[in-house]
């Protein structure tokens, strides 16, 4: 059966939202991910008036819909660049969702899944602290009210020592007022660390093999978080919401992007393999972007992938890590 899934995307001005989004329908083509390849999700830009309609009304919707292509034209933005979204309203973004291969049994049974991304300017949400940013009311209720109203929250930050960021304490506020708020009907938050590629520029050849590795990036965020004061503010929506912390780049491990870290030895487009994965479809996966569908799918199906940490994932690597430094 069809289910409708909203999700929101929320974080600091440039921090990654709208690349995020504008990568996802590739990554999810190019099994760009950390979920086994055998899961085969799709996923398809639809309009508005397909996500709106109807099962039955769908063909038809499709057939009448006019619409320019929102979703193409946020894609070619990104690949010239990138755009900040504008403080004049938020956008929404539809995409079918299905599962064609192997997945637990709770997941396969349903869907395909008919998804509404919002995208908005990060100053509307999370603005610098103590900035006063000029923002319409009613843009403000509205991006609240579809707050309220989502199933999940793509948190998107960038991959910078978080002490230094700006906008901490208005981020913390906002997980404070989500939290005291009875009307929500969030069930997933997804911490998304965005740029991840930019750990790793000085590794050479060496960069996507360290990328590829999911300790890493378990050892990243675990580092990443450790001065994060809006942490615990996430922790008290649990158990009612589960929330997970991952990292991803939408410029991924390419020339295209004018990456220094691609592979020297290979000219033009090298394709990439991911260790501990077997089967012929892992050898020849192009790897760009990387790792931005875990957020979505997560926030969508409630699906971990080898890249999506719990905290009780990131808990007991603190206890290892702990109990080791008693050994020494
Ligand atoms: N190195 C690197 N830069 C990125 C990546 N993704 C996005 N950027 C750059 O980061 C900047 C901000 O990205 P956006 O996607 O526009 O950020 P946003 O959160 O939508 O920002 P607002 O719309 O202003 O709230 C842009 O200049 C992007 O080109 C990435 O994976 N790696
Ligand atoms: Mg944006």
């Amino acid at each position: 059966m069809t289910e409708k899934v909203a999700i929101c995307l929320v974080g600091p001005k440039k921090g990654g939202k709208s690349s995020l989004l504008a990568s996802l329908t590739d990554c999810v083509a190019q099994s760009a991910f950390g979920y086994s390849p055998r899961l085969r999700p799709a996923l398809q830009p639809i309009t508005r008036a397909e996500f709106s309609a109807e099962p039955s009304e769908a063909r038809k919707a499709d057939l009448l819909s006019i619409e320019q292509g929102d979703y193409e034209r946020m894609k070619r933005d990104f690949a010239e660049g990138g755009v900040a979204t504008d403080t004049l309203d938020t956008y929404e973004y539809y995409f079918r969702l299905s599962v064609n291969g192997e997945a637990p049994p709770e997941v396969v049974t349903r869907g395909p899944w008919l998804l509404e991304v919002i995208d908005s300017a990060g100053e509307i949400a999370v603005p610098p602290d103590g900035a006063e940013v000029p923002i319409l009311n009613d843009v403000k209720a509205k991006l609240a009210r579809q707050m309220l109203d989502s199933e999940a929250l793509v948190l998107v930050l960038p991959m910078v020592r978080l002490e230094d960021s700006a906008w901490t304490g208005t981020l913390a506020r906002l997980l404070d007022r989500l939290a005291l708020s009875r009307d929500r009907k969030l069930k997933r938050v997804v911490v998304a660390f965005s740029q991840y590629e930019r750990l790793f520029i000085r590794l050479g050849p060496s960069a996507f093999t360290y990328a590829c590795d999911p300790a890493v990036a378990l050892h990243v965020l675990k580092k990443s978080l450790r001065a994060a004061q809006w942490l615990d503010r996430l922790r008290a929506l649990e158990p009612a919401v589960s929330v997970r912390f991952t990292v991803c780049s939408a410029y991924g491990f390419t020339k295209r992007f004018q990456n220094a870290n691609m592979d020297p030895h290979q000219p033009g487009e090298r394709r990439f393999r991911r260790a501990s994965l077997e089967g012929a479809r892992a050898y020849s996966e192009y790897w760009r972007p990387f790792l931005t569908a875990e957020p979505m799918l997560y926030a969508a199906l409630g699906l971990d992938s080898a890249f999506t940490f719990s905290y009780a994932q990131l808990d007991a690597r603190a206890k290892e890590s702990a109990a080791s430094s008693i050994l020494a």
